[in-house]
């Protein structure tokens, strides 16, 4: 059996390993080891203590899988007071990710030296947790309240370089032998006479400078934390580590993280930072190469091919756009460019990265310069005939193997394949706008798309640092089924009687960052319009259809790029304003269709709203669209701003419950059983009693 903690002494020196793969998290049986080896340490022949982790990191932090299960002792912020009591010098080597408990432990170490592209961090609000093993009371200590509070409410890590600058380390490694240069540091300070050093016993530096930071933090989290549990909670420690005495501040700080531990959020976070990394796991794949991945080809140089290749440069691609004529190249380089200028400007990447970039880049108006593409991609108008015609050149000139992908959001892959001669080479690639900044890609999967095809589309993903999703086929795959039916239920609660605005503001209060009407101004009302009138012909009559949206767009009243749309935008401004206009519209649609506007009140409204997903998110994991529920939650939050606390709609409604879910589609069936029909998976399992929880954790 593997040891997680090993201990080995060099000359007076004791050298403390962690090796727990992957990221060396603080399981139990680390705990244990560590306490072990302070034992140990209290042996005559030590003189001095070095912590290295084995690996790519040093600690990554408590084990996540531990979450919500009993506790077992030793607990980590027992194991952390101990190495911070050790009567030798403990130097702490870090290297990779200091995270979370792992920068705790290294805080409660006496000295730190550090590799410069180490990353240390306090990721745990990230979690809906706050550091629970001393990080918010050693860490003002160290560095000061407010660096403290930067660090632990923002979530992001520091490198090397910038915790010495904070005083967060005390060394820099000067080479890649970090335990050679950890040792001479102990070797150094046992020379000099070095003693411990406790951080506990450090004084918080100009303590009425702190109390203002913490008054200005807790006024700033006031506005940009709503809703959340965690962000107020690490305020409230951090002002005690300022007005108590060290142990008291690590008593609050113990009472503080237990409740964030049993906070709801805590549980959907912590849902979400797994299914994000499960969905990369497609059981099919397993033990499948990607094809090789290095010329990326796009077709189309508007906004979203523009962005797709700008995602592709960034992953290291080499990118060749096609456009029709020299006019639209020219437009398309122009997009290209103005993104990464845009990047530029904001310090995404240096100027030496833009140069770089922009050199990889090539357009053409020749298809034949796709012939040495792996992968090419067409990103051209959403219209069947137009994308089977870009088909038809990829047939001409792609090399054998060549991946050929479709940037659709709706149309049947399965057609676009059967209409090439290679459909085992054809996939879909569901880019989410803008290409370049969104995380989230669905991966289609055709009836006949070979495996190594799937495995190069998760390839590139990775590449790109996006979340990839497998998808199947149907209309809008796994995203655009489920908004088309959340957005039905939108639209239906303004014709019964709600505003657009309280839509919004009771979705925003959910924890949505905007509700369904101010996204649809910002998409464009257009782009709906036009596909309704596609529709029309093959509409049911029996069908309940809503005009409200067909009337404003009929107005040209197709959101922020008009200025008018369910809100009125003041020229160049992109904040929407209630427009009574508006409200006369739907009024009078209401009495076109006969409807008498009734009171509905948000809790109303979120029903009815996320009842519809839940239940469109069953039936696409039944119909083996997604895999799993949790690939459902994961494209909700990561392409649809789904609140991440919240674990994606699947995760949610196993929060509040199944048979409530079922019990109110059954009863808004009563009023339209055409519209609301129970998934039968959501049936099955509320009669099984079981949860959309124990279909993950079947895969
Ligand atoms: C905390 O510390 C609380 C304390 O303050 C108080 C306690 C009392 N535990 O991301 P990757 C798994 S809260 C268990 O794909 P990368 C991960 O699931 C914690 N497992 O790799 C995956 O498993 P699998 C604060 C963990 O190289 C595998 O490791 N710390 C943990 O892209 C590889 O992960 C954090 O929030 C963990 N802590 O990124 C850090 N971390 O292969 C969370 C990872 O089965 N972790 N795993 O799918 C990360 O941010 C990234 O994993 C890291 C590596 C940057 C470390």
């Amino acid at each position: 059996m593997q040891v997680p903690v090993s201990t080995r002494l060099n000359g007076r020196v004791l050298v403390v390993t962690i090796d727990n793969p992957p990221v060396n998290a603080l399981g139990t049986e680390v705990r244990h080891g560590l306490e072990d080896a302070l034992r140990q340490a209290q042996d005559a022949s030590v003189a001095a203590v070095v912590l290295l982790g084995a690996g790519r990191h040093f600690i990554a932090g408590a084990d996540i899988r531990e979450f919500g299960k009993p506790p077992q002792t030793p607990f980590l912020p027992d194991v952390c007071n101990h190495i911070e009591a050790c009567a030798k010098p403990v130097v702490a080597a870090l290297h990779g990710s200091v995270l979370g408990g792992g920068l705790e432990v290294a805080m409660a170490a006496h000295y730190r030296i550090a590799r410069t592209d180490a990353r240390l961090g306090l990721p745990e609000v990230n979690l809906g947790l706050m550091p629970g093993a001393g990080g918010t009371q050693r860490a003002p200590r160290l560095i000061g309240a407010g660096a403290a509070l930067d660090l632990i409410l923002s979530g992001k890590p520091v490198n090397g370089a910038r915790a010495l600058a904070l005083g967060l380390v005390d060394r820099l490694a000067q080479t890649e032998d970090l335990e050679a240069e950890a040792l001479a540091y102990a070797n150094d300070l046992l020379a000099a006479g070095g003693r411990p050093r406790r951080t506990r016993d450090l004084a918080i530096a100009d303590a009425d400078a702190a109390r203002r930071v913490v008054t200005d933090a807790r006024a700033t989290q006031a506005k940009k934390a709503v809703g959340l549990f965690s962000p107020h909670r690490i305020v409230d420690a951090v002002e005690a580590a300022i007005e108590k005495p060290f142990e008291e501040g690590l008593a609050v700080e113990r009472r503080l993280f237990l409740q964030c531990m049993a906070s709801p959020q805590r549980k959907g976070l912590i849902h979400a930072f797994f299914a994000e990394r499960e969905v990369a796991k497609v059981p099919e794949l397993a033990g499948i190469q990607p094809r090789p991945l290095e010329r990326v080809g796009v077709v189309g140089g508007g906004t979203m091919g523009a962005g797709i290749a700008v995602a592709c440069l960034r992953g290291g691609f080499e990118v060749t756009m096609v456009e029709r004529d020299e006019a639209n190249c020219a437009r398309g380089r122009q997009n290209v460019e103005k993104l990464l200028a845009a990047w530029l400007a904001r310090g995404r990447i240096s100027s030496t990265e833009h140069d770089r970039l922009l050199g990889a880049f090539i357009t053409t108006t020749e298809y034949a310069r796709l012939g040495n593409a792996d992968l090419v991609i067409e990103a051209v108008f959403e219209d069947l005939k137009v994308k089977q015609a870009v088909f038809a050149g990829f047939d001409r000139v792609c090399k054998p193997g060549a991946v050929l992908a479709s940037n659709t959001s709706y149309l049947d892959v399965n057609v676009l394949a059967a209409g090439t001669p290679r459909p085992a080479d054809v996939i879909g690639l569901h880019f989410f706008s803008p290409a370049h900044v969104m995380k989230l890609l669905e991966i289609v999967v055709a009836d006949r798309t070979a495996q190594d095809v799937v495995a190069t589309a998760f390839a590139l993903a990775r590449k790109l640092g996006k979340t990839a999703v497998r998808a199947g086929v149907c209309d809008g795959f796994i995203g655009n089924r489920i908004l088309a039916c959340y957005r039905q239920v939108a639209y239906r609660l303004i014709e019964a009687g709600a505003t657009p605005y309280a839509v919004d503001a009771a979705v925003r209060h959910f924890g949505y960052p905007i509700g369904p009407f101010q996204m649809f101004d910002l998409a464009g009302g257009d782009i709906g319009w036009a596909m309704r009138k596609r529709q029309a012909a093959t509409r049911d009559p029996r069908d309940h259809y809503v005009r409200i949206p067909d009337v404003l767009c009929e107005r040209g009243w197709f959101g922020q790029k008009t200025g008018q749309g369910w809100y009125r935008y003041a020229p160049g401004s992109r904040a929407g304003e209630e427009d009574p206009e508006v409200l006369a519209l739907i009024e009078e649609e209401r009495r076109r269709a006969g409807v008498t506007p009734r009171a509905i009140d948000a809790d109303e409204i979120l029903q009815r709203y996320l009842a519809a997903m839940i239940n469109a998110g069953a039936d696409v994991v039944n119909d083996g669209i997604a895999l799993r529920p949790l690939d459902v939650d994961v494209v909700l939050m990561a392409g649809y701003g789904f609140p991440r606390h919240r674990g994606g709609p699947m995760a949610y409604a196993d929060e509040i419950g199944l048979p409530k879910v079922l019990a109110d589609v059954r009863r808004f069936a009563v009023e339209d059983a055409r519209f609301w029909k129970p998934s039968p998976l959501l049936a099955r399992l509320v009669g099984e009693g079981r949860n959309f929880a124990s279909l993950n954790a079947a895969h």
